[in-house]
């Protein structure tokens, strides 16, 4: 076994990736500023040191991934019998001891460093330009369009959402089947904002189009591009990534943030997620214990009609559907095959591998079971481009934004499509069954 001081002198090199705040949101971008009411995170006690490296297991199973998982390890890469993610030093001891083969502990590989945002990655929308294209979005099209807060931040940023719907605004209810895209949950993930953001411009720009037309027509879907728009803030807010996935919320012994996807109360505690504050994957101290969870919370109880979301994150290109928090197959034998049409079907239209989220590893406290065992929200998770780390991992750069939005149009029109039913999947219906690929 490799000695811990060892292992702490090759953590001694990775460069500032996943470090904890060391200064404000606003140091990126010339003329952005902070609103007044968010105050800047005061120097962590957390030096980076304990923040962690890149750990390489032995895993050929979803078991032995999920094992890795509730030790703390941050899984991001899957390799045929192996898998690999971040890790404290503390985590990697964990895995150790629960038998796990560590194959090597090392720095974060080139690709996985921070690059800069702004400069050749300038197309990506930070906080500020996010909420200025919503807010043309909503302008461009008044009669289908509003955009509203479903609430804050822990830092006081909105949350916002962009509601395309004929016959009602903002949170007002519809009787129409209702639909909701969410995005960056995970801050580095930024690509997971891109395609939700960009999505709905491409639905408001081809309004006319009769196929969307009939589809805005018929529907109430919602549009949150920014589950967790601090954390993506603070990723981008020097000269190079942060490398960051929480929240931003302080938690009680100097560490920051909390993994959103971890703070959902179904299965709440449970495996694949850690007890420990300072992991990536640290469930927070209760279920919903963080504002952004309570707002996703609120939103999806207030809007009865609700049938169907989607979740977005990066990266890995697959399709996973509920359950994620454990390896049972969910119950009901007709909506079980409904995911399973409708995994495939957007499995093909992407490229895209789909499965049942534990198959890739158990993770409890994620949105989608939280929404589909509490709620009966048909819930998907795409993991998007790239597939590996090595064609750039959460920073696939500027180019990777056209070619994902497009990737996945057709899956968010098949979707909307069956939000009024998504259980007629099963019966191989949907748009794609009748519609030329676009
Ligand atoms: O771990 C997550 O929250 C998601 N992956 S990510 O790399 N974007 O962090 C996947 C959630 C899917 N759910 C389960 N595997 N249970
Ligand atoms: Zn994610």
């Amino acid at each position: 076994m490799r000695s811990l001081p060892l292992l702490a002198a090759l953590l001694l090199s990775i460069p500032r990736a996943s470090a904890a705040p060391d200064h404000g949101f606003d140091g990126h971008a010339a003329g952005r500023s902070a609103p007044a009411s968010l105050e800047t995170p005061p120097a962590p006690k957390t030096p980076a040191i304990e923040k962690g490296g890149w750990v390489v297991l032995e895993a050929g199973d979803s078991k032995t991934r999920t094992t890795a998982a509730t030790a703390g390890v941050s899984l991001e890469e899957f390799r045929p019998g192996q898998v690999a993610g971040f890790a404290t030093p503390a985590a990697v001891a964990r895995a150790r001891a629960a038998g796990l083969k560590v194959l090597s502990v090392g720095p974060v590989p080139p690709s996985m460093r921070p690059r800069d945002f702004p400069g050749k990655d300038a197309p990506y929308h930070n906080f500020a330009e996010t909420a200025a294209e919503l807010r043309s979005l909503a302008g461009k099209a008044p009669d289908i369009a509003s955009l509203f807060s479903i609430g804050k931040t822990i830092q006081g940023r909105d949350i916002w959402a962009l509601r395309l719907c004929p016959d009602a605004q903002a949170a007002s209810v519809s009787r129409k089947p209702g639909i909701a895209f969410m995005g960056m949950h995970h801050a580095r993930e930024h690509l997971s904002n891109e395609v939700p953001l960009l999505l709905a411009k491409r639905l408001v720009e081809n309004r006319k189009d009769p196929e969307v037309a009939r589809l805005l027509a018929s529907r109430d879907i919602t549009i949150i591009p920014m589950v967790n728009p601090d954390g993506g803030e603070y990723d981008v807010s020097s000269d190079t990534y942060h490398m960051h996935r929480k929240n931003m919320r302080r938690n009680d012994d100097g560490t920051v943030g909390v993994d959103l996807n971890r703070n959902y109360a179904w299965g709440w505690g449970g495996e694949g997620a850690s007890p420990y504050p300072i992991d990536d994957t640290y469930r927070g101290s209760s279920a919903f214990s963080e504002p952004e969870t309570k707002a996703i919370k609120a939103f999806i109880e207030g809007k009865k009609n609700l049938t169907t979301l989607l979740s977005y994150h990066t990266f890995s290109e697959l399709v996973l559907y509920p359950w994620g928090g454990s390896h049972e197959p969910i119950a009901d034998k007709n909506a079980l095959k409904a995911y399973q049409v409708m995994a495939s079907e957007m499995g093909r239209m992407t490229g895209y591998t789909p499965m049942q989220s534990s198959g890739l590893y158990v993770a409890t406290g994620d949105l989608t079971d939280w929404a589909w065992g509490e709620h009966g929200v048909f819930s998907w998770t795409f993991e998007l481009t790239p597939k590996s780390m090595w064609d750039g991992g959460f920073y696939p750069g500027a180019p990777a934004i056209a070619t994902t939005v497009q990737a996945n149009w057709r899956p968010m029109l098949y979707l909307i499509d069956l939000a009024d039913d998504p259980r007629r999947a099963a019966q191989g219906l949907g748009l794609s069954a009748f519609a030329p690929s676009r």
